[in-house]
């Protein structure tokens, strides 16, 4: 085992999930009712009018498809009593105590947002999009005479994994202690009873399992403590699912360009892909979303002019129009980037 502090999981569970990414391939991947694509161009006329765009990703991943990523070993994750929970929010006098009726008893708001994982590789798969349900962290922390003048509110769960975020973030209006996914009860890999979604900020700032909730001037949390990111902030990132990298297609007819982008709160506001090794870019339409937290997904029509190969490559500015940086950086400690490459072969 090398040194380097690692992110996931044992072996297992990447197996397991490039098992789930094969299926995901693998399976009828046609595009959603394409309605709401904007930006209609001469290059993405067919995605703009609405023609279907095969090798799509659906836009809410279903449930079983989302990616899954634990520091626990397999067969280790909680799996918790809800009868038996009980979530601890520390307040100025004494702390606050929830049950899980009592939480599911609150008010509350369904959200989409996307989760990516901090250890994502350029192109990779551990990043999904669902709907949630939960409570506004706010509304929890002022149930508790929380102290909100504090720096951060720091979390610790059923499996030992603590993560802080800043009081900003956890005073947000969308930012949810979630207990329910895609419409059912949140399943116990994401982390039953209720996990934290907090915009713009990595996976490993969402944790799952909760059971205490206090606010903190310091603190380090579990990944944070094994040399990564403090601050967790998403950088902007854009993939191809459509071609698959090596693909052949057949030249002078046009073929379909596709995947996802995605940049926490800031949103996306434009993406683009290169054919020649990023000497110019052409405008791909982008799908429009519910909020700034959810992923979104992206096409481009793109006839090969002629036989032979091309590596195309993709890019996405963020809503403040700042484009995602072609320099690349390993996962650790904050993030990969660079532009994700698709090698393409070309016959007549
Ligand atoms: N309690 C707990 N929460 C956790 C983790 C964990 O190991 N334990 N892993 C984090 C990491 S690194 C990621 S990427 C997300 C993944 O959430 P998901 O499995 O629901 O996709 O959960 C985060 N929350
Ligand atoms: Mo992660």
């Amino acid at each position: 085992m090398s040194s380097r502090p690692r992110h996931h999981g044992p072996e297992l569970t990447r197996r397991e999930l490039l098992r789930r990414s094969a299926v995901l391939a693998a399976g009828a991947l046609a595009g959603p009712a394409l309605a709401q694509w904007v930006r209609g161009t001469r290059q993405n006329l067919a995605a703009a009018q609405g023609v279907e765009v095969r090798g799509l990703p659906a836009e809410v991943t279903p449930t079983g498809e989302f990616y899954i990523v634990s520091k626990n070993p397999p067969g280790f994750d909680p799996d918790l009593d809800a009868s038996l929970w009980r979530l601890e929010v520390a307040g100025r006098t004494q702390p606050l105590r929830l049950s899980y009726r009592e939480l599911l008893a609150l008010p509350s708001m369904e959200r989409s947002h996307t989760l990516e994982c901090i250890s994502n590789e350029v192109g990779g798969n551990l990043i999904s999009n669902a709907k949630w349900r939960g409570v506004p962290l706010r509304m929890i922390l002022e149930m508790a005479g929380a102290d909100t003048t504090v720096r951060k509110v720091a979390f610790r769960c059923a499996d030992g994994y603590t993560t802080a975020i800043p009081m900003s973030d956890a005073l947000h209006p969308d930012t949810l202690l979630a207990y329910e996914m895609n419409g059912e009860r949140l399943p116990s890999k994401h982390g039953f009873p209720a996990r934290l979604l907090v915009g713009g900020l990595y996976g490993m700032k969402n944790p799952k399992w909760i059971t205490r909730i206090e606010p903190a001037d310091h603190f380090l949390g579990y990944w944070e403590q094994r040399g990564w990111s403090q601050e967790a902030v998403v950088k902007t990132m854009s993939k191809f699912t459509t071609p698959n990298s090596g693909a052949t297609l057949p030249a002078g007819r046009p073929a379909q360009l596709g995947g996802v982008a995605y940049a926490g709160n800031r949103g996306i506001r434009a993406v683009e892909c290169s054919i020649d090794d990023g000497r110019s870019w052409l405008p791909a339409a982008i799908k429009s979303v519910p909020g700034p937290d959810t992923w979104v997904l992206w096409a481009m029509d793109w006839t090969p002019p002629g036989p032979g190969s091309y590596l195309l490559r993709v890019r996405a500015a963020d809503g403040t129009g700042q484009w995602q940086t072609a320099d690349e950086a390993p996962t650790l400690p904050d993030g990969a980037s660079g532009l994700h490459r698709v090698r393409v072969y070309t016959r007549a």
